[in-house]
């Protein structure tokens, strides 16, 4: 029963894919996969269907929400922007705008998201957050070697000989480019997968390369140094469009096939194999993110990329070094929706180090943070610094649709729309180039209004409301302005539901790059201009034995925190009980050693934090390699940010998440039934 509608997954995910949602009785009853969408063809994963309950939920807030004396009241919305705009103000007046602070992240795929920009620029601007925790470091090391991050168009895939899966949880994370490799399996192409951790997309590959985590660069040298002694390297691309191999060919000269096996883990006859492959083009390259959340991050992407264009994979049909695909967000007017020239005054952090900066921030203080689709105290590395923080703020304010762990530090929870709550056009630069249309399906639940009209109201309060006075369609149309010559238009998006953005399905093909020479830089004039070195190098994790022996003795094990199977983040725990306890798989020689079985309770634990959970044994991960899912809620157990390090990585401004020493202990509750207290992240 009831009335099916197409639109767009909003979630922050490679797929975006196209549903279909029926409605009846102004419910969501009914979450499917919209068949006609060219990408993503009718299947969805279990976080899409899931909305359905998402949207439902008994645990969607309401009603604006103030705390007093550590509790939340209820209190009307007139109240709510009343206080926070007279407290805006005061700030505004006694220490400028920077002494608000926006928090956010990119929980939601829609245009009219970047709205609360808008709203900080006319306020005067804030202090912003830059960089990302998500893949800072890869995006940067791209627009160092090629001047952008461009990907191949998804069917591009077809053409390719042999298609390499580096650090990509494919099966789990882009299950869209899963469906296509066991299409090109069945074609006969070569998949070879390149993970610490053996799953399903390993599971597909004809080779799978256990790799020790964060040295990928090392086998990306001693992939190169193979190609360059069997003479498998692309002289006429190296010679015509690059520059820098010089200096790629002196670096490698000093490190051997013996070191490299050493710190990777991986033997010289895989290199071997490896650049017998690359040089058997045209070999595709699909990088994941997990690999560069590491403090070499940036220096592993660029030995990819390197190896991909010495291999002469750059620019041709099924070839590529695939991360994101930025000639996506290009397309929209950003600047008409976010107006940067109203900003009078301005103070940037990187995502990394908010809960520092914010400790220390003196001139101003931080009087206020403002969240946005973004979860800090789960997402962001290093818990308990960021509680510290949040705790020190005089107000937090946090937009919501639940009552997260950052939400329930605020001081106000303003309840905002959710999927299908409100219409916006949704797209990503992650994996294809359509951009879906997503109409109001129903209305938000109680008193929950679109973060827009929040903005809208907050502006009038504060004299700016001038700047809001503008319907969502003539935000739309602001937006999707520079594609109106190519008839693309929110019309034909209504109408057709996504439409093809028009992007180059084989970025590079003439050798014409965005860097400051033009060819792919090996050694970057980027770089350079930013004072640093610009060379590729040798470097190793900021977390290992080769640079911090003293933490690798006590702490031995390398610890990932992995995007979770079942959930966006943080956004699914509170919806799934079998999610709601805290995993920690760990590798089979640490089970041997500490004496650990499957279903055992262990403790996992640094100097940052600890974390209990229940242990599952991986039989084939990277020896010395323990994995806890990302996402998890405080309420159960998590999250696994508290023993996650904040540095930033070595360029971009991206996170080091992943490059994390922890030792682990079997676990024995001193009181039975102490759940709650297993729960207790503490300090060590
Ligand atoms: N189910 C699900 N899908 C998602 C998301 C989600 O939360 N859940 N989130 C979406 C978002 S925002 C993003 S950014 C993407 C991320 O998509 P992916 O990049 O696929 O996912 P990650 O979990 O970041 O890690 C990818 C893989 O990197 C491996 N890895 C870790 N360290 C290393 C290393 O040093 N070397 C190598 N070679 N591999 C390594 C991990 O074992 C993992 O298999 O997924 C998107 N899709
Ligand atoms: N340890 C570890 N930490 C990680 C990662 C990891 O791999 N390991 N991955 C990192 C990556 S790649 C990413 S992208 C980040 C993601 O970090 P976040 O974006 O912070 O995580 P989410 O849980 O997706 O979403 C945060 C909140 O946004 C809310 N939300 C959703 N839609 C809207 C909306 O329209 N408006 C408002 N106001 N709120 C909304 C949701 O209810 C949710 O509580 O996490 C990073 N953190
Ligand atoms: S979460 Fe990703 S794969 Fe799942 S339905 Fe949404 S866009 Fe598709
Ligand atoms: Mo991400």
């Amino acid at each position: 029963m009831g009335t099916t509608h197409v639109t767009s997954c909003p979630l922050n995910c490679w797929d975006v894919c196209g549903l279909k949602v029926t409605v009846d009785g102004g419910k969501v009853v009914r979450v499917d996969g919209d068949e006609q969408h060219p990408i993503t063809k009718g299947t969805i994963c279990g976080r899409g269907r899931m909305l359905k309950e998402r949207v439902n939920a008994d645990g969607r807030l309401r009603y604006p929400l103030k705390k007093a004396n550590g509790r939340f009241v209820r209190i009307s919305w007139e109240e709510a922007l009343d206080d926070i705009a007279e407290n805006m103000q005061r700030l505004k007046d006694r220490f400028g705008p920077t002494a608000v602070l926006h928090s956010h992240d990119y929980a939601n795929n829609g245009l009219l998201k970047h709205l609360d920009q808008r709203f900080f620029n006319c306020y005067g601007g804030v202090t912003e957050l830059v960089g990302s925790l998500c893949w800072g470091a890869g995006i940067e090391a791209q627009k160092w070697d090629f001047g952008n991050a461009y990907s191949h168009a998804p069917e591009d895939i077809d053409n390719s000989r042999h298609i390499v899966i580096w650090g990509r949880n494919v099966a789990r994370t882009n299950i869209h480019l899963f469906e296509r490799l066991l299409a090109a399996k069945k074609r006969g192409a070569t998949i070879v997968v390149i993970d610490p951790l053996f799953g399903p997309t390993a599971r597909i590959a004809d080779h799978y390369i256990c790799i020790k985590p964060g040295t990928d660069a090392f086998l990306a040298m001693g992939v190169m140094k193979e190609l360059l002694r069997l003479g498998l390297e692309d002289r006429a691309f190296i010679e015509h469009h690059t520059v820098g191999f010089a200096d790629v060919e002196q670096v490698l000269q000093t490190i051997s096939l013996a070191e490299i096996e050493q710190y990777t883990g991986v033997s010289r006859h895989t290199a071997t194999e490896l650049a017998r492959i690359y040089s058997d083009r045209p070999t595709a390259t699909y990088l994941g993110l997990g690999m560069q959340r590491y403090a070499n991050g940036g220096n592993t992407i660029r030995w990819i990329d390197a190896l991909v264009a010495a291999s002469g994979n750059v620019g041709i049909p099924g070839g590529g070094a695939n991360f994101g695909n930025l000639q996506v967000s290009e397309w929209f007017d950003r600047a008409a929706l976010t107006l940067p020239e109203r900003k009078t005054a301005s103070r940037a952090w990187t995502m990394m180090k908010q809960a520092e900066e914010m400790l220390r921030a003196n001139d101003p203080p931080i009087g206020m943070v403002i969240v946005t689709c973004g979860n800090p105290l789960a997402q962001v590395p290093n818990t308990n610094l960021v509680k510290k923080a949040f705790a020190s703020a005089e107000t937090v304010v946090v937009f919501e649709q639940f009552m997260t762990d950052t939400a329930a530090v605020a001081d106000y929870v303003l309840p905002v729309a959710a999927s299908f709550e409100e219409e916006d056009v949704y797209c990503s630069s992650m994996y294809h180039a359509y951009v879906n249309y997503g109409p109001k399906l129903v209305e938000p639940p109680g008193e929950a209004k679109p973060d827009l009209w929040i903005w809208t109201e907050l502006a009038k309060r504060l004299g700016f409301g001038e700047a809001f006075a503008y319907t969502r369609e003539q935000f739309l149309n602001m937006a999707l302005r520079p594609l109106e010559r190519h008839g693309i238009t929110l019309e034909r998006l209504r109408a057709e539901h996504r439409v093809l953005l028009p992007v180059e399905p084989v970025p590079w093909r003439h050798r014409r790059f965005q860097t400051p020479s033009g060819k792919y830089e090996f050694t970057s004039s980027i770089a350079r201009q930013k004072g640093m070195d610009g060379r590729l190098t040798i470097m190793h994790p900021a977390e290992s034995a080769e640079t911090n022996p003293l933490l690798a003795a006590k702490y031995p094990y390398r610890l990932l925190t992995i995007h979770p199977l079942r959930s966006n983040h943080s956004q699914h725990y509170p919806l799934l009980p079998a999610l709601q306890t805290v995993r920690i798989e760990v590798s089979a020689d640490i089970a041997a050693e500490k004496g650990l079985a499957d279903g055992d309770r262990a403790r996992v634990y640094n100097g940052r934090g600890s974390l209990v959970g229940t242990v599952r044994v991986l039989e084939r991960a990277h020896p010395g390699t323990i994995n806890i899912d990302e996402g998890q809620w405080g309420a159960f157990g998590g999250p696994v940010n508290v023993l996650t390090p904040d540095l930033e990585s070595d360029n971009g401004c991206g996170s080091t998440l992943y490059d994390c020493l922890v030792n682990i202990e079997k676990w024995a509750p001193r009181e039975e039934g102490g759940a709650v207290a297993d729960w207790q992240t503490t300090l060590t």
